[in-house]
């Protein structure tokens, strides 16, 4: 195993927008996320994501970038941008942003120029096609609804979009595009940025026959948006040209990817990326809008297949971000064992082989937000994929049930920071979005307070993770995999071995442990009255108890 700074660390994702806003328009900000920097250090994180913060005219929060070299207006200045940089490394944090150029927002400059005419110096920078016997290019379709083409009045031809139409696809066969993004890359990597997420990045290759999708690929288009042929080709001048030159950690959001793909795509050897976020956990059980049940032992074999990879590979452990469901109501009981499952989910995250990325509020435990209609949601997405629901004759309400578990913007409702006015999020009551009710109970400020608290469990974690390699790179092994509510495993690590038990059900369980040593020594527990030491090898666990023993 290589070590890395980055296998070592826990990263914190901020999503600006929701965060905190430091000057009162009801938009969290730049300036907000500088002023929180203690308290996430508090936390014990050594690294921040950023969801873009680039001039953006927001169609999609930002991942719709027009212009990528100047800050979106409503999250500060260049200047804030500079400080927060400059002290997140003062306070030895490095501070990582997003990389958005599968696409561009059509109000960029080369778009702006792309459409205006066949020969445009620019035309090449996008995809363009002409319809065929009066039909669309092909039968590709948008994750935000509808065809992944349209036309435009200049030309009359149409250009392929994988998102809202307001997301024209780069052409990466274009050498300009390709060295346009190196460039842009280097702009903030010259700033001193300590890395890249790179959004949506496994569908910068297009397959350049443009053939239809089958039926059956319709259903899930990413797999063969993410089967771009030149992907590796792409990715390995990108790290020769630019990555390599610095010491930075690169994150790609592999949606759709295959296993073949992703074992190359984040084998170090291969010098293409060095992590990736899969899906599989996040979304168990999903299909689309759609939550179907899951159980247990089908997640616990997708933390074993990640987690069995070679010396080569480094996952990540993530159970939220931006596009999903806030993990409490997604994997615990957000109910009466909110508490308590948000410190099991805790365990669970920070005790596995990977780098653990968390999601803000998640160290709070906040939870999924109850929209009562359609028209409370914010995200494109929802309205964009309502059209397709009503065609299938699905009705609105049955959609909105599922919405309710498994929409976007649960996780992009505001920060809850203190018992007060919108949570604390902002001075001003024109917020940008809602704020869930319940920050009275879930908030910053009272889970600072409170030595027991969901922060607090996660603060000690972090600690713990810091303090033992072991816990970092030791072997991963389910001892369990079949059990339908106990999630236990162990990792056997050179000094020491850590074993986790997690009861991921609302009922009591008595059960065996697998490998019992005398010679065990808790050392950390949800559950205030659990001897310090196990004395048998049976043990009583209440519901959602999550444990950790070393021997
Ligand atoms: O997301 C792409 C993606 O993988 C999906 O999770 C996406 O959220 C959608 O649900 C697909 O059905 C990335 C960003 O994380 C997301 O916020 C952007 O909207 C998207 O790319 C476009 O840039």
């Amino acid at each position: 195993m290589n070590p890395k700074w980055w296998k070592e660390q826990v990263v914190y994702q901020v999503y600006p927008r929701s965060f905190f806003d430091a000057d009162g328009d009801g938009i969290g900000d730049l300036k907000g996320i500088l002023l929180k920097l203690d308290y996430l250090k508090l936390l014990g994180i050594d690294t921040i994501w950023i969801s873009p913060h680039f001039d953006s005219p927001n169609d999609d929060n930002g991942y719709d970038i027009r212009d990528y070299k100047k800050v979106m207006k409503e999250f500060g200045t260049m200047k804030d941008f500079d400080s927060l940089l400059e002290a997140c490394h003062e306070k030895s944090m490095r501070l990582i942003i997003d990389l958005v150029v599968n696409h561009t927002s059509d109000e960029h400059a080369w778009f702006i120029e792309s459409r205006s005419s066949k020969d445009n110096a620019y035309r090449d920078f996008y995809i363009w096609k002409e319809e065929v016997n009066g039909n669309l290019p092909n039968n590709w379709t948008s994750f935000f609804g509808g065809s992944a083409w349209e036309k435009t009045t200049e030309t009359g031809a149409y250009y392929l979009h994988y998102f809202s139409k307001k997301q024209p696809d780069l052409n990466w066969e274009n050498d300009k595009v390709r060295e346009s993004v190196y460039d842009l890359m280097r702009y903030w990597l010259d700033k001193g940025v300590d890395g890249f997420r790179m959004d949506v990045i496994t569908f910068i290759s297009k397959d350049q026959g443009f053939l239809n999708l089958s039926n059956e690929e319709l259903k899930a288009p990413e797999k063969r948006y993410a089967k771009g042929p030149k992907l590796a080709t792409y990715l390995k001048e990108m790290n020769r040209k630019v990555l390599a030159e610095y010491d930075i950690v690169s994150v790609g959001e592999a949606f759709g990817i295959d296993k073949e793909t992703m074992m190359r795509v984040s084998d170090e050897r291969e010098q293409e990326l060095d992590l990736v976020f899969l899906f599989d956990i996040i979304r168990i059980g999903r299909d689309d809008w759609l939550q179907n049940d899951w159980a247990l032992p089908q997640l616990k074999k997708l933390f074993k297949n990640q987690s069995k990879t070679d010396r080569f590979h480094w996952p990540t452990v993530f159970l939220n971000n931006h596009d999903n469901p806030r993990s409490v109501s997604n994997f615990g009981n957000a109910k009466e064992y909110r508490e308590k499952s948000a410190k099991l989910l805790a365990l669970l995250t920070l005790s596995q082989r990977g780098t653990p990325f968390l999601y803000q509020g998640e160290e709070i435990g906040m939870t999924n937000f109850h929209f009562s209609s359609i028209d409370q949601f914010d995200d494109l997405q929802v309205k964009g994929t309502l059209l397709k629901v009503l065609k299938n004759n699905i009705s609105k309400e049955t959609y909105l049930t599922h919405l309710n578990y498994t929409s976007r913007d649960h996780s992009r409702t505001l920060m809850q920071w203190k018992n007060q006015p919108q949570g604390g999020f902002s001075e001003n009551k024109n917020t940008w979005f809602l704020v869930n009710p319940n920050f009275s109970d879930i908030n910053v400020e009272d889970n600072l307070k409170n030595s027991d608290s969901v922060f607090n469990f996660y603060k000690t974690l972090i600690s713990f993770r810091k303090k033992s390699k072991d816990l970092v790179y030791a072997d991963y092994e389910d001892l369990d995999p079949d059990h339908p509510q106990i999630f236990c495993y162990q990792r056997v690590g050179r000094k020491q071995t850590y074993l986790v038990i997690l009861n991921f059900s609302d009922t009591q369980v008595n059960y065996k442990i697998p490998v019992f040593n005398p010679k065990n020594h808790l050392i950390i527990s949800n559950n205030k009255n659990k001897i310090s030491c196990i004395k048998s090898n049976y043990i009583d666990l209440e519901p959602w108890d999550a444990l950790m023993i070393k021997f």
